[in-house]
């Protein structure tokens, strides 16, 4: 019997379960570009790019192992225009009655796939380290599902910088020597680029030309989009960069887009790049002396840790966890977002760069515009969908978690044990913005005031009910109960006012 195999965008991976588990002398491989997947949110040109390109090269590279692969390219005239009536296309074209797949990553599409008039094998995706099985177990009678804990797990499950049953250096978390402040010089030249070749050109042109309105630039456009260059940038980021990656992690300077950041995130998402391998790779310069233990086990931590916790999550909380709304937040997304003018230096960098190169830092992300978006009170679900659009590496799994739980703090505490706010002093301890903004960071109140120093007070004494008893937060209320009284007006009022402006829709 004849079955089809899918592989979605982000599964390009040779050794996927769905790939293991099918038979290349008789199966067939389906591989679709579609616009339901294309539009479910408008995503960044440059994200469909790398799909795009990265899945016709995958799909080249298996025809050349061997396997039939059936391949729609988006413009094809039977193209379905969606992953279900693709494969019923397939479905009615071969006599194929059975579809093997992995799990995707967003109930969206288990729900779409679950839904077809097709026999459908669903497996297990152990690109991960952890299945959702392990995780289930981790979590079951469990208070608080913290990172911190699962992520000692990992590390003993994967025997990364394992020293016997110990951790490598006593500790398992460095952390306390990374967070340094911005440096004056950065002597690493960014992440590895990549000239388009013909493959990657005839998908700009196609992309170019059907979604070059979305909010974004496409060109110049760098992404490796093979498993062989993902790899050469994975070396080139060990080799320069990791050293000083825990140093500068929390790090962020206005001319200077990815300081030691991998940028090898959408590589991880979409399958050309293994953690295993990506963790082998970083524990190996810590062991050859290349690089110190602070920057390896941060690295290792955000992939073993962070990456498998957040999957964790989407999964064991359930389809409704993306439209969470804990804080009751409503206001709607500022369009500052969307590349609208500001006077907040922080933030017309952070959106710049995410529009140029549909990539932002973690810190960016968390600390500037997530920051922003939870002082200001908008509705996570806006929120979500930003997060979702405009980075590269955005997929549900991954994104939801990070913005709707680390972020924007509403799923009410399951992944952060209190929310990540700060005002102004943080950003200018971490960056060189302040320096040039037009705003004063130091200053509180009146003209000229930060912003940020503004919203951190308006947004503590909104929920306050909810944050004071809060041991990790009491130290803040200490602080706003012994100011001023008058001063504690002042800063209200001015709050009010600033939010007043930013829904108006002028320019803050
Ligand atoms: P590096 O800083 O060099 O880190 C190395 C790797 O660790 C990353 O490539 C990534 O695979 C992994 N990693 C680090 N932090 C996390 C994390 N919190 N969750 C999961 N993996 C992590 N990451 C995504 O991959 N997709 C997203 O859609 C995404 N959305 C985010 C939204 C918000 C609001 C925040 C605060 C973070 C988000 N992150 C997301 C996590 C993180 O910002 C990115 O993984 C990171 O910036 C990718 O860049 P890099 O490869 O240079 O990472
Ligand atoms: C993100 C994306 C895009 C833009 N396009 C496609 C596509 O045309 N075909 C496809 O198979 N996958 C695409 N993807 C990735 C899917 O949206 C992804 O598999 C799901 O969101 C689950 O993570
Ligand atoms: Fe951002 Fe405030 Fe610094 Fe300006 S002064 S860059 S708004 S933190």
């Amino acid at each position: 019997m004849t079955r089809l195999v899918l592989v979605l965008g982000d599964q390009l991976s040779e050794d996927l379960s769905a790939l293991k588990a099918a038979d290349r002398d008789g199966d067939i491989v389906v591989m679709a570009e579609v616009m339901t997947e294309a539009e479910y949110v408008e995503h960044h040109p440059k994200k469909i790019a790398l799909i795009f390109a990265a899945m016709r090269k995958f799909a080249a590279r298996m025809r050349d192992d061997g396997w039939d692969v059936r391949y729609s390219e988006l413009d094809d005239t039977e193209n379905a225009g969606s992953i279900p009536g693709e494969l019923l296309r397939r479905a009615e074209e071969t006599g194929a009655e059975e579809v093997l797949v992995t799990r995707p990553g967003e109930w969206r599409l288990i729900a779409a796939l679950e839904d077809m008039p097709l026999r459908l094998r669903m497996l297990g995706d152990d690109r991960f380290i952890a299945s959702l099985e392990e995780f289930e177990d981790w979590a079951k009678g469990r208070k608080a599902l913290r990172m911190e804990y699962f992520y000692r797990e990992m590390r003993r499950k994967t025997g990364f910088l394992m020293d016997g049953d110990k951790p490598e250096g006593g500790q398992w978390n460095f952390d306390h020597d990374n967070r340094k402040p911005a440096p004056d010089e950065v002597d690493f030249g960014g992440p590895m680029q990549f000239t388009p070749d013909e493959t990657v050109e005839a998908v700009l042109d196609l992309v170019e030309a059907r979604f070059g309105d979305s909010f974004g630039t496409l060109r110049p456009f760098h992404f490796a989009t093979d498993q062989g260059q993902a790899r050469r940038a994975l070396a080139h980021f060990i080799k320069h960069a990791l050293p000083k990656f825990g140093d500068l992690q929390d790090a962020m300077l206005r001319d200077n887009r990815f300081l030691y950041h991998a940028l090898i995130s959408p590589y991880l998402n979409i399958g050309l790049l293994s953690p295993m391998e990506v963790c082998e790779a970083a524990e190996a310069a810590y062991r050859d002396g290349h690089a110190p233990i602070n920057a390896v086990e941060g690295f290792i931590r955000q992939i073993i840790g962070w990456r498998e916790y957040v999957r964790g999550i989407y999964f064991h909380e359930g389809p409704d966890y993306p439209r969470r709304n804990g804080l009751n937040h409503q206001r709607k997304l500022p369009w500052l977002y969307w590349g609208g003018e500001t006077h907040m230096l922080c933030l017309s960098k952070a959106v710049e760069q995410t529009r140029d190169e549909a990539y932002a830092h973690h810190i960016q992300r968390l600390m500037i515009t997530g920051n922003f978006a939870l002082l200001a009170g908008v509705n996570p679900a806006e929120v979500h969908d930003w997060y979702l659009r405009v980075y590269v590496d955005a997929f549900e799994w991954v994104e939801a978690p990070n913005t709707v739980g680390m972020s924007q703090f509403a799923d009410g505490g399951v992944i952060a044990s209190k929310p990540y706010v700060s005002s102004g002093a943080y950003i200018n301890r971490m960056s060189d913005y302040c320096k040039s903004c037009h705003y004063s960071v130091t200053k509180k109140t009146g003209e000229g005031a930060c912003p940020f120093n503004l919203l951190y007070w308006d947004f503590l004494t909104r929920h306050r009910e909810r944050f004071e008893n809060n041991p990790r937060m009491a130290q803040m209320y200490r602080t706003w109960d012994r100011m001023d009284e008058d001063r504690r007006k002042t800063v209200l009022k001015e709050a009010d006012a600033f939010l007043d402006r930013l829904s108006a829709g002028e320019v803050v």
